[in-house]
């Protein structure tokens, strides 16, 4: 009885940990390895999302907030060039997607880059909705690829991509958010001004329409997915 049940532990902790991280940056049309020049995140064993909005590791969930920075590296990626961030499984949770940037000041691999009002969001990916019901692309796919505003000045910056899986939402610190961070050193860039800028933690309160969701049973008059914190700036 006592094996039965620890086996079933075992089972049901797997199935929790069930999860993903995203390790990879993609740039130049190579997909780097595991945590080269992106920040080793605390689940890197567990693959375990975050849950609370306002935690000081919603905004790169590094293993070790001072010294992992230090431990990454830092890609040089041209402006309006295609990059890209590569998980370790499909994204078969079904979720919203988008990535932000910040200056990175003193430089990206220090700790106190990103910790200012300083994040724009860059991309996004919406699930669409058709005959009452949403969908969710990427859901068969682990990567993503997005282009680096053309206009975006010149420096060190912060990557930070997200997805906000939706399967449990529909109560309060059910979603769950995927995120990582990348080191760049942006060239050849232009004269933009990013905006509307955010911090993060900040940016959600955890009760927006697009991460409070059921997304199994939605109100009748459901306008389709609206997304959370600011637009997308394209440069
Ligand atoms: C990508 O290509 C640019 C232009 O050739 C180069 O400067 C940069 O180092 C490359 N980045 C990576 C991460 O290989
Ligand atoms: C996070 O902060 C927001 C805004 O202050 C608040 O409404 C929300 O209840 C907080 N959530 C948690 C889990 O602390
Ligand atoms: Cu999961």
């Amino acid at each position: 009885m006592k094996a039965i049940f620890a086996a079933l532990a075992v089972f049901s902790a797997q199935l929790v940990a069930a999860h993903y991280t995203i390790p990879d940056l993609i740039a130049n049309g190579t997909t780097f390895a595991d945590w080269l020049y992106v920040r080793e995140t605390e689940n890197h064993y567990s693959n375990a999302p975050i849950t609370d909005v306002n935690s000081t590791e919603f905004r790169c969930y590094e293993l070790d907030m001072d010294g992992t920075p230090g431990q990454t590296s830092i890609a040089t990626v041209e402006a309006g060039s295609t990059i890209g961030f590569k998980a370790n499984d499909d994204f078969y949770h079904p979720g919203y997607f988008d990535v932000y940037m910040s200056p990175a000041s003193p430089a990206a691999n220090s700790p106190e880059a990103g910790t200012g009002q300083t994040w724009f969001k860059v991309w996004e990916d919406l699930p669409t909705f058709e005959n009452g019901q949403l969908s969710f692309p990427l859901e068969t796919s682990d990567q993503f690829t997005f282009t680096i505003p053309k206009n975006l000045p010149s420096g060190q910056y912060l990557i930070r991509a997200e997805q906000i899986a939706l399967h449990v939402a529909s109560t309060y610190g059910g979603a769950q958010f995927y995120v990582s961070c990348a080191q760049v050193n942006v060239v050849n860039g232009g004269d933009g001004t990013p905006g509307p800028l955010v911090s993060i933690p900040g940016v959600y309160t955890g009760y927006e329409p697009g991460i409070l969701i059921n997304i199994y049973n939605l109100p009748e008059d459901y306008p389709g997915y609206t997304a959370p914190g600011p637009a997308v700036w394209s440069g």
